[in-house]
């Protein structure tokens, strides 16, 4: 199969420590990959859905307590401990290594172990990179060879080659035994007492962003939270944007846009490259290139319907898994909130206890019966609205990078940076509503730089040193913005529609990229004057409603940069000075 040393060592070692029954090695064949599943049915890990409606597609539940990310119990090991982020839990190398390879020893015993060879970027790219994640879980091995390229092919690429080495084990299922750890420095992960999305899948958050950071500070390129869109005008020419937004707020919705009617007329059409990460290279040409390093899409089921997202909702039509969502027993298909107003009568909730769309708790309030963080794992394939970049080994060339999050007041609908360094300072200030993608409360505001504090690598202050680094190589530097879908009026409403008008918000960006529109100056950047977002076609939404979306309080801007200052010195030491040179403006401009 191969004859490549590192990975033979890796396979003996593991064995000798985990003890499994089996080794099986995952080869990319659907017959593999369809004895799996017939397997996985058997021993109920998977249901099979109704094939006619939903041909391919399965539903599985995690257990109860294994739900979403656990950024508590997510550690980045490194030998000196500056060497990682004060925001994130460390761990000495050694002592990691220790305590994981005792909770590893004999694990597997009385299961298979899968040996799933991988490939994040199309295989054989020269920008793509290979991994090998060791598992029992079939749902681990069924779930990558969606959301990455998988198998044998992926062998021949690799050759002699290097990989990022990955265990996991869903060992007991244990909470307090539940560990995920990164070694950047030893090209490593190890994961265990979890089955859930982003705590497993290694190639997604543990490799393409966390070992993925580490490596692209070393290399000189970048790993980022972003999803990446194509953005087609009349003309027919396509300018692409990256954009990072935090867990649960907006990528995959934002990266599978539909045109509102009106674009959609005079010939708009919009491309998705990608919808959660982007790896991000300086070209020959002095642009920055980007990729999207997965092959699926691991969404957010609820609030997907066909006017939210029908995007992400066709692509789930078939050869696609779904996590923690209701499931309709009157003809096996699945539901969840906001999918449609007709939930089934006869149903199992994401627990798999009986449900009917209408229960209601104490309170009178409907109980759900999809979890906030339930998802779908669909092929990239599926999606109506990829980009035919979306395998380009070299990726797409961006015109703009956009930041944003939650924040029911402080952030405008959209601004613009001033510069490179100034957008830089934008991307570390972001902050954000958390979410039920990663456990803890819920709707609490926490700084979340570039939406890559769950995700950095290394040093925090150091990733921000990387971004202005990155900046002095790009000749040619995309723009920097930052957007908030998620103002709210008094009485808690959203007051922009977003979706699909978020395009509306993107024209104006590109037009600022191509210097045809002017803005307003305001302490933190440009915002559009309420004249040039096109509100056409928009029931409810006037002039002064972009006018209100758009305003920048400086009373709460500078409860906002005392903030910054403290999380700042937060981060420590290594935070830049071109940092620091930023807040500083930013004070003098708020005190004018
Ligand atoms: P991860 O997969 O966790 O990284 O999430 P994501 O950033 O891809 O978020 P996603 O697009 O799945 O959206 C998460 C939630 O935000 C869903 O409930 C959406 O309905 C909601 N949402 C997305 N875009 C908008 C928007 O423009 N306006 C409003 N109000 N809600 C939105
Ligand atoms: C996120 O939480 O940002 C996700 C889902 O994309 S997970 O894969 O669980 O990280
Ligand atoms: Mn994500």
């Amino acid at each position: 199969m191969t004859t490549n040393k590192k990975l033979l060592t890796f396979i003996e070692e593991t064995k000798a420590l985990c003890n499994p029954d089996k080794v099986v090695w995952i080869d990319g064949s659907e017959a593999q990959l369809n004895e799996l599943r017939e397997q996985a049915v058997k021993e109920k890990i998977l249901i099979k859905l109704n094939q006619e409606k939903l041909p391919g597609c399965y539903l599985h539940r995690t257990t109860v307590n294994d739900v979403a990310r656990v950024e508590d119990r997510t550690f980045i090991c490194s030998k000196v401990k500056e060497d990682s982020s004060p925001v994130n839990n460390w761990m000495e190398t050694g002592e990691a290594m220790k305590m994981m390879n005792d909770l590893f020893k004999g694990v597997m015993k009385g299961r298979t172990m899968y040996v799933i060879p991988y490939s994040m970027g199309a295989v054989g790219s020269k920008f793509s990179k290979i991994g090998i994640e060791l598992t029992d879980s079939i749902y681990v091995v069924l779930n990558m060879a969606i959301m990455t390229r998988v198998g044998n092919k992926v062998l021949d690429a690799l050759g002699d080659g290097d990989f990022v080495k990955g265990l996991h084990s869903y060992a007991e299922l244990s909470e307090e035994k539940r560990y995920i750890c990164h070694f950047p420095e030893e090209n490593t992960i190890m994961s265990i007492n979890s089955n859930y999305g982003g705590n497993v899948l290694l190639g997604k958050k543990c490799f393409a962003l966390r070992i993925a950071s580490y490596l692209g500070k070393t290399e000189g390129w970048m790993a980022e939270h972003m999803l990446i869109l194509g953005i087609e005008n009349p003309k027919g020419e396509i300018k692409y944007v990256a954009a990072a937004f935090p867990s649960a707020c907006g990528k995959t919705n934002l990266a599978m846009l539909i045109p509102p009617e009106i674009y959609k007329k005079k010939g708009y059409k919009c491309w998705c490259v990608g919808d959660d990460i982007a790896w991000i290279r300086v070209g020959e040409d002095g642009r920055l290139w980007a990729v999207n390093p997965e092959n699926g899409f691991f969404g957010v089921a609820p609030g997907t319907n066909m006017k939210s997202n029908p995007n992400a909702l066709l692509s789930t039509r078939k050869n696609t898994i779904f996590t923690n969502v209701v499931e309709n027993l009157d003809d096996e298909t699945v539901w969840w909130e906001g999918l449609d107003k007709n939930p089934p009568k006869n149903a199992l909730d994401w627990k798999g206890n009986p449900w009917n769309g209408d229960m209601k708790d104490e309170n009178g309030k409907p109980i759900k019966g999809a979890h906030p963080n339930s998802r779908f794992t669909a092929p990239t394939v599926n999606c109506p609205c990829l980009s035919d970049q979306f395998e380009a080994p070299d990726g797409v060339p961006l015109s703009a990078i956009i930041f944003g999050g939650r924040r029911a007041k402080t952030a405008p609908l959209v601004y613009q940076s001033t510069d490179w360094n100034n957008g830089v300072f934008v991307g570390s200030i972001m902050a954000s509503e958390t979410t039920a993608a990663a456990t803890g409360a819920v709707g609490v505001v926490r700084r979340d730089p570039m939406a890559m504090r769950p995700f950095v690598g290394y040093n925090m202050g150091d990733y921000f040193a990387h971004w202005i680094e990155m900046g002095k190589k790009v000749k040619n530097q995309p723009k920097i913005f930052n957007v908030n879908w998620f103002r709210t009026d008094d009485e808690g409403n959203f007051i922009w529609p977003g979706f699909g008008d978020n395009l509306r918000v993107l024209d104006w960006i590109l037009a600022r990229c191509e210097d045809k529109v002017d803005a307003k100056e305001t302490p933190i950047g440009y915002v559009p004057y309420a004249k040039d977002i096109n509100i056409e076609g928009l029931e409810g939404v006037t002039e002064a409603t972009i006018e209100d979306l758009t305003t920048v309080d400086k009373e709460t801007w500078k409860k906002e940069a005392e903030g910054i200052e403290k999380f700042y010195k937060e981060l420590g030491e290594r935070v830049p000075k071109e940092l620091y040179g930023e807040l500083a403006k930013l004070n003098a401009k708020l005190d004018k």
